[in-house]
């Protein structure tokens, strides 16, 4: 579909565009002939397009997608799949796109899944683990392992679970049969669903919007909703943003001015809140 907006490359890809529009970084699975499934390549070149996002000051949301009108993304392509994982020009099996999962979790702006089409399988975790998702009203969703020989028992589960409930969880999984975009926002797990030629445009709305919020209260909310659910690693993620914090203060600065100029800290000067 031809985008309403100028959106300028950031980098060259083989499998995705990146691309990037007012503090919008966008990325799209560019595989069609597959529905958008994702060979190693595919989730190497998302992982890296998700650090770039992370480490520019200029980006403040992220926008996952897929390429045309059918598909979001498809899950692993079935054409590469061996033994062990997803095989890669490498020759080594892989599973990459659980690190992938972990990056849009942890990147600490918000990651919103546009989708435009099918979004199954391992496509449809990807869904599941980005922050919002916004769905056009084509869209088709639902997980297909035990049909294909493949499941997600981590995110694609346990986090499914905490939008939809255990019941729903269990049914989207045993039963691998596929959800209109009505049904997911009824479920829990879609938080908007719009005409196709609507998608983009709503999507970009909703991204501008976020950007007239502190990027830092995002953050901080991201990361403590993980928090709840994903034990130590989640509160190490939370505290470490926590730490952030307190660098900004003077009572940090006045520990490491003390260090530095030999002599005992002052701590008692600095207000002690109720
Ligand atoms: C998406 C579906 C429903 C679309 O149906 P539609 O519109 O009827 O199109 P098709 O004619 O079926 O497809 C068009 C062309 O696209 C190819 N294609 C589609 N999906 C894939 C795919 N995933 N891999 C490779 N090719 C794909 C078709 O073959 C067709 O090609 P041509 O035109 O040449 O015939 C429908 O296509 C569908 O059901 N697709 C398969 C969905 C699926 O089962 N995906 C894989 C599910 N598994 C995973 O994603 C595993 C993810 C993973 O990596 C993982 C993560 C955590 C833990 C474990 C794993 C693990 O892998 O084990």
């Amino acid at each position: 579909m031809a985008s309403k907006f100028e959106w300028q490359t950031i980098k060259e890809y083989e499998d995705i565009r990146f691309e990037f529009l007012e503090g919008i970084a966008k990325i799209t699975i560019n595989r069609p002939e597959v529905r958008n499934a994702f060979r190693p390549q595919t989730v190497n070149e998302m992982s890296e397009a998700m650090d770039y996002c992370r480490e520019d000051p200029d980006v403040y949301v992220v926008v996952l997608t897929g390429e045309g009108d059918k598909a979001f993304c498809s899950g692993g392509d079935q054409n590469v799949k061996g033994i062990g994982g997803y095989v890669g020009k490498d020759g080594v099996p892989r599973l990459n796109v659980l690190d992938l999962q972990k990056k849009i979790r942890s990147l600490p702006k918000p990651v919103v899944a546009m989708v435009n089409g099918f979004a199954i399988g391992g496509g449809h975790v990807l869904h599941v683990v980005c922050d919002l998702t916004i769905a056009s009203e084509n869209a088709i969703f639902g997980q297909t392992g035990p049909k294909v020989g493949s499941f997600d028992a981590g995110f694609g589960s346990s986090y499914l679970a905490r939008h939809v409930g255990q019941k729903k969880a269990r049914e989207i999984w045993f039963l691998c049969q596929q959800y209109s975009a009505k049904e997911a926002e009824d479920m829990g797990m879609v938080n908007k669903v719009v005409p196709l030629d609507q998608l983009e445009e709503t999507t970009v709305e909703w991204c501008r919007i976020m950007m007239q919020r502190s990027p830092m209260a995002l953050r901080m909310i991201k990361m403590g909703l993980n928090a709840e659910l994903d034990g130590q690693a989640g509160i190490q993620e939370l505290a470490g943003n926590a730490t952030l914090l307190y660098y900004f203060t003077e009572e940090a600065q006045e520990g490491k001015n003390a260090f530095l100029e030999k002599r005992a800290p002052d701590f008692k000067k600095f207000p002690k809140f109720p």
